[in-house]
């Protein structure tokens, strides 16, 4: 008979769906059960019933031939990925053996957990964070996403959710302001779209025509890393024009006077067009939009931190919306990441108490540096899990080389044999979602779930907490902690005393409701208070100020060099169906994504090139083959590459990665990947 597990996607995504899997009797496999259909719950209040095209058919992702089903042990050279199965006996005693050589001899530094998101389970994605805490490793800086824009916003508003995506139905004016929602966050679309059926305009600020500018009213095509320039020219207009809420910014802001007078005056709509290679026009009228809304709403996105001026970008967003005082208004004001709402007792899975002494850390973004260069120690024993650096990491021809180091003992725990498993010395075999149970936020939402596995794991996979309890075991650590199972880690999570978390029931939760935060509807995510040093909103920030940063909200042109051999700027957002490196290995998928890595081109910048031709795009780190399509779906200097295909799938083994660089954003330390100059041309 069949029946419906609900449980809990778990890719990084902000949408964090509950799916509803129906799951038959195996009749190949007595006594088994197999999970045939993946589905949105129409109960919960953001999934509402529907999936996106990635997860829908997940069952093809649950039983791809590619699975890896056992523990493997390298036999060939790095990077071939051949290998021979060994049982997880002798895989776990290899591992406890390398990492006590590597410690004995070259310290805990030498050891380096390098891992992200590809789960979002709170229990498997942070419990190896205990065990290499104990074992005293390198720590790592996880700045590969969201630090740059998150920074922008903190320094700004502080924490705080500040629009609940439900309550963007009573939004007026709709800005997506680098942000993808129908491919990266498309749980917010049905919101959108109902405020838009009430008559609220949609206009998408991004570099290119993305899916989202597709349906919306108006695309502005923006020259990338000029956001903050166009934020503070239409401060500039709103002053000007005397349409800037007063009330609100005497009462709720700091450091309007300086900017006003030391920033804005440089911001005239004329110098603001020629920095963001928007007309006068376009920026004018968005003004007056702005001005004529009573809840202007703007979605910002992660992705248009990911540039050297990414997190004064965001900054510059945030007070803007502090001119028309948005942030007061139902569905007005910033919606960014809700994720900061979910104060659960994180300490109790990573266990900082373990750590001695202060090892060193590693930006997320330096691994391939760190791998090839490192030195006193060098890293000698890796654990990858829940990431893909081969294909996702910057400077890629340096993570290759990095993990080609014959004296490098890498273990990755992966689903399937990724460009980076291919360099493992052992490989351990991980379960989907449909096969573990754990406990999930979400950061585009403000549910919390607990998921049961729908299905048994498939052939040996076992989840990261098991991996973790295998290795501790065998290192010979007896902390009762080791033996807690996912519940019990779940309720500790959940124990904390946060106002957000009273009176929720945490044995509901286990028991699987839907179960949101102790915040009420219709409530603006800042309240009373802005959580910044002032508690108003920081125009003038004395905490960047102490950092020996600008202080006020600005933007200055960055210094770039080479830029006539390097003309074009290349930017990389995510593919609509990939989930980052994910669902790449899937031959329908890439062949959604038109088969194969392509560049968007602009007439003006073809040249000779015409559509399906093959190019060549190149800077000092090195060059990548892609097809070309013209199109004016990109603003004339700007490139646009989708998804990061694994580089086996690209020409000569190549992926985008190879020339994007570990540069930092402005604020926070954050990556950069839509920050490059290349130079094009055909072959
Ligand atoms: N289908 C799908 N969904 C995903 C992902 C995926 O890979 N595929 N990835 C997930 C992850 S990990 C994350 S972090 C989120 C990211 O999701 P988003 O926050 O949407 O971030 P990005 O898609 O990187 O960038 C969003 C948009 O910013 C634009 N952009 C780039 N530079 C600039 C700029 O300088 N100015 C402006 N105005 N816009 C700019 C890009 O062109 C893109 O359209 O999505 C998640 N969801
Ligand atoms: N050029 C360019 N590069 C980018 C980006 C970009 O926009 N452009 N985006 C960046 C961003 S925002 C991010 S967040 C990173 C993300 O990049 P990654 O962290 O590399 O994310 P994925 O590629 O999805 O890889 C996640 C891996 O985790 C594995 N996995 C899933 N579940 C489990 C599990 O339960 N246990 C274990 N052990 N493994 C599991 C999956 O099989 C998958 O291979 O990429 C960054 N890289
Ligand atoms: S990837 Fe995102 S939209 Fe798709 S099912 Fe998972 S949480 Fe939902
Ligand atoms: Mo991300």
């Amino acid at each position: 008979m069949p029946r419906i597990v609900k449980t809990v996607c778990s890719h990084d995504c902000p949408d964090a769906c509950s799916v509803l899997v129906t799951v038959e009797d195996d009749d190949e496999n007595p006594g088994g059960a197999r999970a045939v259909q993946f589905r949105g719950d129409p109960g919960h209040p953001v999934t509402r019933g529907f999936l996106c095209g990635k997860v829908n058919t997940y069952e093809q992702t649950v039983y791809s031939s590619e699975r890896v089903l056992h523990p493997l042990r390298r036999c060939g050279p790095k990077g071939e990925g051949r290998f021979e199965r060994v049982s997880w006996k002798e895989a776990v005693s290899v591992i406890a053996e390398r990492i006590n050589i590597a410690s004995r001899e070259s310290g805990g530094e030498s050891l380096l957990q390098y891992t992200y998101a590809g789960t979002m389970g709170l229990v498997n994605r942070n419990c190896p964070n205990a065990l290499f805490n104990r074992l005293g490793a390198t720590q790592l800086r996880q700045n590969i996403c969201y630090y740059g824009a998150d920074e922008g916003y903190r320094v700004t508003v502080g924490s705080g959710y500040g629009v609940d995506p439900e309550d963007t139905v009573h939004s007026d004016l709709i800005i997506v302001w680098g942000s993808n929602v129908v491919t990266t966050q498309v749980h917010l679309m049905p919101f959108l779209d109902e405020a838009r059926k009430k008559g609220a305009r949609m206009i998408v600020i991004d570099p290119y025509r993305n899916r989202t500018a597709r349906v919306a009213d108006q695309w502005l095509g923006i020259r990338p890393g000029t956001d903050a320039a166009l934020a503070l020219a239409l401060m500039h207009i709103l002053e000007r024009d005397g349409l800037l809420n007063r009330d609100f910014i005497e009462r709720r802001t700091t450091g309007f006077k300086r900017l006003s007078r030391e920033v804005l005056p440089r911001f005239e709509p004329a110098r603001a067009a020629k920095l963001t290679g928007l007309s006068e026009d376009d920026i004018e009228s968005l003004a007056r939009e702005l001005a004529g809304a009573s809840a202007p709403l703007i979605k910002v996105g992660i992705g248009i931190g990911r540039s050297t001026r990414g997190g004064g970008a965001v900054r510059a967003i945030c007070s803007l919306a502090g001119f028309t005082g948005s942030y007061e208004a139902l569905g007005g004001g910033v919606q960014f990441d809700t994720g900061c709402e979910f104060q659960l007792e994180l300490d109790s899975i990573n266990r900082p108490d373990w750590l001695e002494g202060e090892p060193r850390s590693l930006n997320m973004t330096d691994i391939g540096p760190a791998l090839c260069d490192w030195q006193d120690p060098p890293i000698r024993f890796l654990y990858v899990h829940g990431t893909n650096p081969a294909a996702t990491a910057p400077l890629q021809a340096r993570v290759h080389a990095g993990l080609a180091r014959e004296d490098l003992f890498t273990v990755v725990h992966e689903r399937f044999l990724t460009d980076t498993a291919r360099y493992a010395d052992i490989v351990l075999p991980a379960p989907t979602f449909a096969e573990y149970a754990d406990l999930y936020k979400a950061y585009g939402h403000l549910y919390l779930q607990y998921a049961e596995p729908a299905i048994a794991p498939l052939g040996e996979s076992r989840c990261n907490l098991e991996v973790v309890q295998a290795l501790a075991k065998e290192l010979g650590y007896d902390d009762p902690w080791f033996n807690l199972d996912t519940r019990e880690h779940a309720r500790a999570l959940l124990s904390g005393s946060h106002p957000n978390l009273e009176g929720l029931d945490p044995e509901s939760i286990l028991a699987g409701e839907t179960t949101r935060l102790n915040i009420p509807r219709k409530t603006c995510g800042f309240g009373k208070r802005f959580e910044t040093p002032s508690g108003k909103l920081e125009f003038y920030s004395s905490e960047l100020e102490a950092q020996g940063l600008a202080p006020l909200v600005d933007y200055t042109e960055p210094a770039e060099e080479d830029l006539e051999r390097y003309p074009l700027r290349l930017i990389t957002p995510p593919a609509h169906s990939f989930l980052n490196s994910s669902f790449g290995n899937l031959e329908k998928a890439r062949r959604r994504e038109g088969g194969g890595p392509f560049l968007l081109i602009h007439p003006d910048d073809a040249g000779e090139v015409v559509d399906g031709d093959l190019v060549e795009i190149s800077n000092r780190q090195g060059s990548v083959r892609l097809s070309a399509r013209v199109t004016t779906d990109t603003n004339k200097g700007t490139l646009v590459a989708e998804g990061t295909w694994w580089p086996s799938h690209g020409l000569e083994g190549r992926g985008i990665n190879l020339l994007t660089s570990n540069r930092l954003t402005d604020l926070g330390g954050g990556s950069t990947f839509h920050d490059n100059r290349v130079e094009l041309k055909k072959i």
